[in-house]
């Protein structure tokens, strides 16, 4: 354990990691299982195009999630991109620019204007009285975005999109497997969009999938995954190739069986990071529900300077050098990436607390490849930062050389 400024590694000290220790390292089941899984694929001569596992996959998750429909594609993004076009929005959808930039772009892609919408600063999630101001003759759709696997304010939101006649729908990137009010997410909205990508808590390499509970919609989106067939020669819509592969399908049913060990290496890290940062001062983990299910596949900590003495950049930096490789999800906001900072070079007025948790969250490295002792060090040295945040504070400013990039 390190216990002064100089076992650090920015100060000369080894690195508290020989290998680099990230953040989105990939949960992945049983290996044998799914080895097992592609050797039948690969009997079957079957490797993509609505195969036997996309099916069963497909059958699963919505079993999981109480849906009546599930649509694999091959990744979130794409998904997004088909539900928005299926849905027919035009003009405006009112979106949170504290996200991952492919949520703002799925609109874009489709010619839908993103308007830009602060947050909750105690949840991250969009505030819906700012939505509810927000609203023009050119709006058509809410986006919500469900961060860290932290539910919207469902509720309210549903009743402004139908107060106003708009289209509600979510990007649940991170809550595979979350509830709200004791319901999975998955079956709110006109439809609620996945990711599967390798980073996130339930993982197909790549992947996503549309789940909604609406017929029509739903036979939409499959046409539409799916260049518009329907059926041997026979087109029926405009449509993209968002199909997911089998040897996807297979790594998701593989890691459906070991959901709950997922989640339970993700929880047993965030409680020893919340124990191992406790006190620190300018140092605050975000709170989960817990008479709600979640994931707990983000470690997110709000670094308060003034409290801290050292900024969230500072940390990052400290602890780059030490191999911990902490991300600064989500840096910038959406706002202030382009195009969307050509378009609204003054979005930003509107965003006060966008801008602020932009400037001051971080996330560390969890999941089921980080243990117990690799969290205490991480907490170790980010302690002992904060304990000699002044003379840190001074000489990196001075150090840069030998850093992380
Ligand atoms: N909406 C939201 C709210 C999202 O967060 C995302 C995706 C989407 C929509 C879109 O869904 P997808 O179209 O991706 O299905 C990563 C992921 O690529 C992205 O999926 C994710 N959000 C975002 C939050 O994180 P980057 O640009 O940060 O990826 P990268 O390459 O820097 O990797 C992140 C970390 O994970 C690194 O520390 C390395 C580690 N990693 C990554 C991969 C791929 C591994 O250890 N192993 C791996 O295989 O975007």
């Amino acid at each position: 354990m390190k216990t002064c400024l100089s076992d650090l590694a920015i100060f000369g000290g080894a690195p508290a990691f020989a290998q680099e220790l990230h953040v989105g390292r990939p949960n992945i089941g049983d290996r044998q299982r799914l080895l097992a899984r592609i050797n039948d694929l690969l009997d079957r001569r079957w490797l993509t195009n609505n195969g036997p596992f996309v099916q069963e996959l497909e059958q699963r998750i919505a079993d999981l999630l109480g849906v009546k429909h599930c649509i694999a594609t091959c990744n979130g993004t794409v998904a997004l991109e088909i539900a928005v076009r299926a849905l027919g929005l035009t003009g405006e959808a009112i979106v949170p620019a504290f996200t991952f930039i492919a949520t703002p772009h799925a609109l874009q892609w489709q010619d839908i204007t993103p308007v830009f919408c602060d947050i909750d600063p105690m949840t991250h999630n969009i505030d819906p009285d700012q939505v509810a101001r927000m609203i023009t003759p050119r709006t058509t759709a809410i986006l919500g975005v469900h961060l860290w696997g932290r539910p919207c304010d469902v509720g309210a939101l549903t009743e402004i999109a139908h107060r106003h006649n708009l289209t509600l729908l979510f990007d649940a990137a991170h809550a595979f497997r979350s509830s709200y009010k004791g319901q999975m997410i998955g079956g709110f909205g006109d439809v609620e969009v996945f990711s599967f990508h390798a980073t996130k808590f339930f993982n197909t390499f790549e992947g996503g999938a549309a789940v909604t509970q609406n017929d029509e919609l739903a036979a939409r989106i499959r046409l539409m995954k799916n260049f518009g067939f329907a059926g041997y020669d026979n087109v029926t819509s405009v449509g993209t190739n968002a199909k997911m592969s089998e040897i996807s399908a297979a790594m998701g049913l593989t890691g459906l069986e070991s959901l709950d060990d997922f989640v339970a290496a993700n929880r047993r890290n965030y409680i020893a990071y919340r124990a191992g940062l406790q006190g620190t001062p300018g140092l605050q983990l975000i709170v989960y529900d817990e008479t709600e299910r979640c994931n707990y596949q983000y470690v997110v900590v709000e670094v308060d300077k003034a409290a801290a003495g050292i900024s969230r950049d500072e940390l990052v930096r400290i602890l780059h050098a030490e191999n911990v490789l902490a991300r600064r999800y989500f840096y910038p906001g959406c706002h202030e990436m382009e195009p969307y900072r050509s378009y609204f070079p003054h979005a930003g007025l509107l965003l006060p607390e966008t801008n602020r948790l932009t400037q001051r969250v971080m996330c560390l490295p969890t999941g089921s490849a980080v243990g117990p002792e690799d969290v205490e060090t991480v907490c170790c040295i980010m302690r002992l930062a904060v304990e000699n945040s002044r003379r840190l504070s001074n000489s990196l400013t001075a150090r840069q050389e030998g850093l992380h990039p």
